[in-house]
């Protein structure tokens, strides 16, 4: 651990124990905290936090429930912060997006009210106070300048918004972390309408802003060295359905470019998170492409491979989370990485506007759609919470291409993820052009309802559960009240009543 990541004098006054941080964060306080996807949260205050909620649980079992703080971050994090936390049964509220088994179990269980958002709207849905006053700010970052602006973390998030609004802020300055990360950001603030200005990014290689986030020094109330690495995240080697996945996308893509519809480096990829993305990335690093660029949010090792490879010549995201492998590698080549990649806030990285200019090619995972092209990202059988939209919304609806991937079967067989009616509506059919299993690709674009099922049906429902959905739709096609989108009401559902009974949809 190195004093000299804390340039600052007055800052350098604030260090105190990450048990003395955590003092300062009061029960019921909303907390914002740095951290999308694994990476850049904050990893010793939210244990020492968790420790005290635990104590002042302990010592008052009749009121244990009062100790809780609403946890808002930029994404996902990691078992140091949204595991320790959750697991104390610490979080009163949760937002915008989560991926932690400690964390969704609390929410599955009604302990914790999770607000899922769209990624790029959280921060401005807090500037207009919709979720209430924001006491403290705990961000991660990686040093302090003399003139006290911060180099931020291996993730951006909403961060420039957290410490904006926050009465008090902690920040961990964490050595473990590489500090030639500096000048790989591009911090840019967008002002509430009706001040708001165009955002002056026409490529994805274009810095708007400045590598640092600035904070109000008298409103920091502790600095917390750190010494902790972030979280690795696994990836296994592509299975077959995620590289059939890939085939499809692949094939379509260069269809397209056949076409005249793209141009031969195609347009900025966005690419959700998981092996199916992974798997399409490195099929398009095997693939014919020159100069590609990416317009995302979150940066995994399949889109650094092709950086490295030289196929993808420029990401911007607002985050890297990486294996074990790639992290190395990240870090012994920062100074490379650097010329390729930027960081920016979620609000940017994810900016309907951006995507929209760009004309992104969104590819993002599912857990089910129906015959009509509906999507459910988030909601097991209909009730369950498993992560939260994230970001998909956001380029979903404002890409050029938007396509959504699943394999066609679920629970070892049990349940299709094609199905009458999905249980739960995160992009609507207005939303998805492009569906896609190992068994094919439907193409969505142009066709009327009826149109669509029939597609979805042939092209990406398993062989097993193609006749049953055929079937519903002749049935639906005969008896509904009419022909845009004939449904059986009393029947929609009931390949999810089977599922939820234990058998087979
Ligand atoms: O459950 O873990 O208990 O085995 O869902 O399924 O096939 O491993 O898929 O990891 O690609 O995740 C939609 C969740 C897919 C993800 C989702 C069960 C299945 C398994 C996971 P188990 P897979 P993936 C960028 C963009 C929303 C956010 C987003 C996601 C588990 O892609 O969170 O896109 N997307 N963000 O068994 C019931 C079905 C099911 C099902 C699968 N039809 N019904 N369960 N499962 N299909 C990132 C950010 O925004 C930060």
């Amino acid at each position: 651990m190195s004093e000299s990541r804390i340039h600052n004098a007055a800052l350098r006054g604030k260090i105190m124990s990450a048990d003395e941080a955590a003092a300062l964060i009061n029960p019921g306080d909303n907390v914002g905290m740095s951290g999308f996807t694994g990476s850049g949260h904050p990893k010793e205050v939210p244990q020492a936090l968790a420790r005290r909620i635990a104590a002042a649980n302990l010592a008052n079992p009749e009121r244990g429930e009062n100790f809780k703080v609403g946890i808002w971050t930029g994404a996902s994090t990691a078992p140091e912060l949204d595991g320790v936390l959750f697991k104390v049964n610490g979080g009163s509220m949760r937002l915008p997006y989560q991926s932690d088994p400690e964390c969704r179990n609390r929410i599955n269980a009604g302990d914790t009210w999770y607000t899922d958002a769209h990624l790029s709207h959280s921060a401005q849905n807090a500037a207009w106070g919709h979720y209430g006053k924001l006491d403290a700010a705990l961000i991660e970052i990686v040093a302090i300048l003399e003139d006290g602006r911060l180099v931020p973390s291996t993730s951006v998030g909403n961060n420039v918004t957290w410490l904006a609004l926050a009465e008090r802020v902690i920040l961990e300055v964490n050595a473990g972390l590489n500090a030639r990360l500096e000048g790989m950001h591009d911090i840019y603030s967008i002002a509430l309408p009706p001040h708001r200005k165009p955002i002056p990014i026409t490529r994805a290689d274009e810095r708007i802003g400045e590598p640092y986030l600035r904070v109000d020094p008298k409103k920091v109330v502790a600095v917390v060295e750190t010494d902790c690495p972030d979280r690795d995240t696994k990836f296994s080697d592509p299975d077959e359905n995620s590289r059939r996945i890939a085939g499809h996308i692949l094939d379509f893509l260069q269809y397209e470019v056949k076409k005249g519809r793209i141009p031969a480096n195609l347009l900025p990829l966005q690419s959700g998170v998981g092996n199916v993305a992974n798997a399409v990335m490195a099929g398009l690093n095997d693939g014919p492409y020159e100069n590609l660029t990416a317009y995302t949010e979150v940066l995994q090792d399949g889109m650094l491979d092709m950086i490295r490879s030289g196929k993808l010549v420029y990401a911007s995201a607002t985050a890297v989370s990486f294996s074990k492998d790639a992290l190395l590698d990240f870090n012994a080549n920062l100074d490379t990485y650097r010329q390729r990649i930027i960081l920016r806030p979620q609000e940017i990285s994810n900016h309907p506007e951006i995507a929209r200019r760009l004309g992104v090619i969104s590819m993002n995972g599912m857990l089910e759609a129906d015959i009509y092209g509906n999507v459910n990202s988030t909601h097991v059988l209909g009730s369950k919470m498993m992560n939260g939209i994230g970001g998909s919304g956001d380029f979903a609806r404002n890409a050029y291409l938007s396509i959504f991937m699943t394999p066609s079967l679920a629970k070892n067989g049990a349940l299709s993820c094609i199905v009458p009616m999905v249980s739960h509506v995160d992009h609507t059919e207005h939303d998805v052009q492009v569906l896609v299993t190992e068994h094919g690709l439907a193409d969505l674009r142009g066709l009327a309802p009826r149109q669509r099922a029939r597609r979805v049906i042939e092209k990406c429902a398993d062989p097993r559960f193609r006749p049953a959905l055929a079937d519903y739709l002749a049935r639906a096609e005969k008896n509904a009240n009419g022909l845009q989108t004939p449904h059986l009401l009393g029947e929609a559902y009931d390949w999810h009543l089977r599922a939820l009974r234990g058998e087979s949809m």
